[in-house]
């Protein structure tokens, strides 16, 4: 079961300016950056609110580490903007298994690392009306060290 949404993964040219965007115009600060060099991003998490699962929605702002990433090819294409949404979930294995049997075309056979040690994958924009879908289950509190 899909819970939350996690967060909205918003591709940008240049990290600073945009967290810096962010900050100023709607008070929103960075909860967590880090790099992760399997997708090729760079990423800032701020953290919007609280969910009733017990978890949070963020935006992802997200700066590409190379130009043949999936962030950076988006970028060359279509410029800053929206890249993905993300619904939360406490099984990722067992929601993307029951979205694979819908004919859904699931990206990954076995969720990768995501952001703030959470286990991730993703849904095929072309199967989604148009929109690149992650799912993700979020690190146990005690083992996110942000
Ligand atoms: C591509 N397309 C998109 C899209 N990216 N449509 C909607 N939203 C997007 N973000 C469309 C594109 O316009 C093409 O349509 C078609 O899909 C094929 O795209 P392509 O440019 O040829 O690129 P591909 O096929 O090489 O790669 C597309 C996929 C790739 C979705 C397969 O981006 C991917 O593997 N994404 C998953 C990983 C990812 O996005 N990582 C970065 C975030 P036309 O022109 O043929 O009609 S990492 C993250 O979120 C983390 C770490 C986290 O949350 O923790
Ligand atoms: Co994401």
């Amino acid at each position: 079961m899909l819970t939350r949404i996690d967060h909205i993964g918003i591709a940008c040219f240049d990290l600073d300016k945009t967290v810096e965007f962010y900050r100023a115009t709607y008070g929103f600060e960075v909860f967590h950056t880090e790099v992760n060099e399997e997708q090729g991003v760079r990423e800032a998490m701020l953290k919007i609110n609280e969910t009733s699962d017990g978890g949070a929605s963020y935006l992802q702002l997200l700066e590409p580490t190379r130009e043949d990433s999936a962030v950076g090819k988006w970028l060359a294409k279509n410029g800053e903007g929206v890249h993905h949404i993300a619904f939360g979930t406490a099984d990722v294995d067992g929601a993307a298994e029951d979205i694979r049997r819908k004919g859904v075309r699931v990206l990954y056979d076995e969720p990768r690392r995501g952001s703030m040690g959470s286990r991730i994958t993703f849904l095929h924009p072309k199967d989604c009306h148009g929109v690149l879908t992650e799912l993700v289950t979020a690190a146990p509190p005690d083992a996110t060290d942000h």
